[in-house]
């Protein structure tokens, strides 16, 4: 069943940056309503868990790395048909690939330092929403 909530992080690349607030308004500007946010900063161990599905993959060390140098914000965002929206609002993964307009477009530098992150289905929405918040957090 469709939950209508996505969950993202600005990365640290884009906290350092100074990005936090234009991000959120391109968000709000695209009708996301906040559920969540916090600032927080992922541990190695946190990371390696919430990317355990590419434990595998050669850039597993690079992308835990980068996810642990700095503070992230964590936010879980509702729309209607949100994790589809939040895909197309932020571009592609690598941001040479990104379209126009995306957030990815406008602050992203590279495949690895890609500037957030946004889930893929809903239910990695609903795990990764969970990872970094408990119910009483939601709102
Ligand atoms: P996305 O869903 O667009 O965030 O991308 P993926 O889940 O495929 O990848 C998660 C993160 O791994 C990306 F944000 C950046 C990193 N990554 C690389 O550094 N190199 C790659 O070839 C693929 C992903």
């Amino acid at each position: 069943m469709a939950t209508n909530r996505t969950f993202t992080m600005l990365k640290p690349d884009s906290v350092e940056k100074g990005y936090t607030g234009a991000i959120l308004e391109k968000i709000n500007a695209a009708g996301f309503r906040i559920v969540a946010m916090k600032k927080t900063q992922m541990t190695v161990a946190d990371a390696e868990e919430f990317y355990a599905v590419h434990n595998e993959r050669p850039f597993f060390g690079e992308l835990v790395s980068f996810m642990t140098r700095g503070p992230i914000v964590a936010v879980i965002l509702e729309k209607e048909n949100a994790v589809e929206d939040f895909r197309v609002l932020i571009g592609a993964t690598n941001p040479a690939d990104a379209a126009e307009g995306t957030i990815r477009k406008s602050y992203a530098t590279s495949m690895g330092e890609n500037a957030v992150h946004g889930s893929d289905s809903d239910e990695n929405a609903a795990i990764e929403g969970a990872f970094h918040f408990s119910g009483r957090e939601m709102f």
